[in-house]
């Protein structure tokens, strides 16, 4: 049997959700999927999280057009996507038949990995969604959301483990995001993991601390199946561990991934020119948050709470903040931070700071988190909070979405109406819309009547300092003839070897760009 540490490639989903807030598009992942598909990656995680917002919010992209396109473009290798569990690629818990029919047409249109998470760790509210993917043949993948708090050690971990291998999935993710894992804890965790599951285990950690490249070694060492990386010129900062330098600690290890260092060097080339279009969407960390070890949040929270603190102007109490923090996370049972409960509690937190009184305002989310309306959290709330939004009535203690009726069939006739009234064809497979509008009611509707009109979306990211070199110019020593945009106006150019310009020609337009600017927040 192989002992080779196997690699989730995160460039097509996680680096760039991470590093550009999820604006990479179709047109600039496909031409590299050829090569990509050539590496022998256990799998590259490519749709999922927020990808499917940002695809039909900023980018007027149909989502599971995306799914079918890489799907194509990469024959040969596993597609892995991310899926909030009951939450699917939303923010609020849906009814078991929309679980159902996510996961089929994810299924149908080329899913094969299903990365499968609860904010809480509140298993039930993964439960319907990886017997759903176990129905449809696909690999379900249960997942810890991995945090640090005193009711958390590494008991609590194997017992989720367990029950998570007991509910039938196929493998078993710690999902690190907030890059706190420590290669020591690590090596104690994967161990003891791998002492209590039959299953495989995978790890997922963010740079932002600066510990996953220790920390990726130390689980291998321990006997981690797989882990995952980015492409070197998409890694590090918000996003994951550089995957050459994955491959190059490896080589000649007991552990070696047996990938091709140059191959993968080639990927990162090609991203490094990429990402220079998405410029604008880049955030401003250098090297390493060392605010996160202490605050102990996931770097997307801290930036989006940066942000939110801006546009009230208090950028000066971002340190408030962050000390507040851990009092509403242990107010809320020291609930993880990720999507939801991350935006849950860093918004509460700001309230709290900018009100100058704490819980004098409650918002919406907290008051249904005290409700038991998201699950289980790991430990009791404050009684006194929860008391003062129950008034008297008792919280939810069963599966949240057992409350929830059959949606799919309302959504379908809902849309339907939508559609005559206004006229508006829907998708070959209308089920695919309905998700869309399931997930997404404003957002998906206003997608699905401006489908095709690139005008109703973000323009394409900047061209004005993009430079493409053309293929003919890539060797020899003859002129080198360049691409450049100034303005929105083409021209080609050539310049000799000494640097002198020797031609300058009006060119065509690669993509037409609409006028209006977009907003570039995280999502
Ligand atoms: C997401 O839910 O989008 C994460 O990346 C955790």
């Amino acid at each position: 049997m192989s002992n080779s540490l196997g690699i989730t490639e995160v460039v097509l989903r996680d680096a760039h959700q991470s590093l550009l807030a999820t604006r990479l598009r179709l047109e600039d992942m496909l031409p590299i999927c050829p090569k990509l598909d050539q590496i022998g990656f256990w799998s590259l995680e490519v749709w999922g999280g927020a990808t499917f917002d940002a695809c039909i919010r900023y980018l007027g992209e149909d989502p599971w057009e995306r799914l079918r396109a890489f799907r194509k473009a990469l024959p040969n290798t596993r597609l892995q996507m991310l899926l909030r569990g009951q939450n699917l690629l939303g923010y609020r818990h849906y009814a078991d038949d929309v679980v159902d029919a996510f996961v089929e047409r994810a299924a149908a249109n080329g899913m094969d990995v299903f990365r499968i998470f609860d904010a809480l760790n509140d298993l039930r509210n993964i439960e319907h969604a990886v017997k759903a993917v176990i129905a449809c043949g696909k690999h379900a993948q249960g997942t810890l959301s991995y945090t640090t708090s005193p009711v958390h050690s590494i008991d609590t971990w194997v017992d989720l483990g367990r029950r998570i291998e007991d509910m039938g999935a196929h493998s078993v993710c710690i999902k690190d995001m907030a890059g706190l894992l420590t290669p020591h804890v690590a090596t104690e965790l994967v161990t003891r993991l791998k002492q209590h599951l039959e299953i495989p285990l995978h790890l997922h950690c963010h740079a932002t601390t600066g510990l996953s490249i220790a920390t990726l070694y130390a689980a291998a060492e321990a006997g981690i199946d797989n882990v995952d990386t980015a492409v070197s010129s998409m890694s590090m900062t918000y996003s994951h561990s550089p995957t050459e330098t994955l491959i190059a600690m490896f080589q000649g290890h007991a552990r070696d991934t047996g990938l091709d260092l140059e191959q993968v060097e080639e990927i990162g080339l090609y991203f490094r020119e990429v990402r220079k279009k998405y410029a604008r969407f880049e955030g401003n960390l250098k090297g390493v948050d060392s605010r996160i070890l202490v605050a102990q949040v996931p770097g997307g929270m801290l930036t989006n709470m940066e942000n939110q603190l801006k546009e009230q102007n208090a950028a000066d109490k971002l340190d408030e903040v962050l000390e507040e923090i851990p009092r509403v996370r242990k107010d809320l049972g020291y609930i993880p931070l990720v999507t939801p409960s991350s935006q849950i509690v860093g918004t509460q937190a700001v309230i709290n700071v900018l009100s100058g009184e704490r819980y004098k305002t409650i918002t919406k989310e907290v008051q249904a988190l005290l409700r038991g309306e998201y699950g289980a959290t790991p430990a009791p709330v404050n009684q006194e909070l929860q008391q003062r939004v129950l008034q008297g009535k008792s919280p939810i203690t069963c599966r949240p979405a057992d409350l929830l009726p059959p949606e799919m069939e309302k959504l379908t006739e809902e849309l339907h109406k939508l559609a005559r009234e206004h006229g508006v064809k829907l998708a070959g497979n209308e089920i695919e819309d309905v998700l869309i509008y399931a997930l997404f009611p404003q957002v998906g509707w206003k997608f699905i009547q401006e489908r095709g009109n690139p005008a109703a979306f973000e323009p394409p990211p900047e061209t004005e300092t993009e430079t493409e070199k053309a293929p003919a110019a890539a060797t020899g020593d003859g002129p080198a003839s360049y691409t450049v945009t100034v303005n929105q106006k083409v021209y080609h150019v050539e310049v000799a070897p000494s640097g002198q310009v020797t031609s300058v020609r009006p060119g065509t337009p690669q993509a037409a760009a609409p006028a209006s600017g977009g907003e570039s927040h995280a999502v």
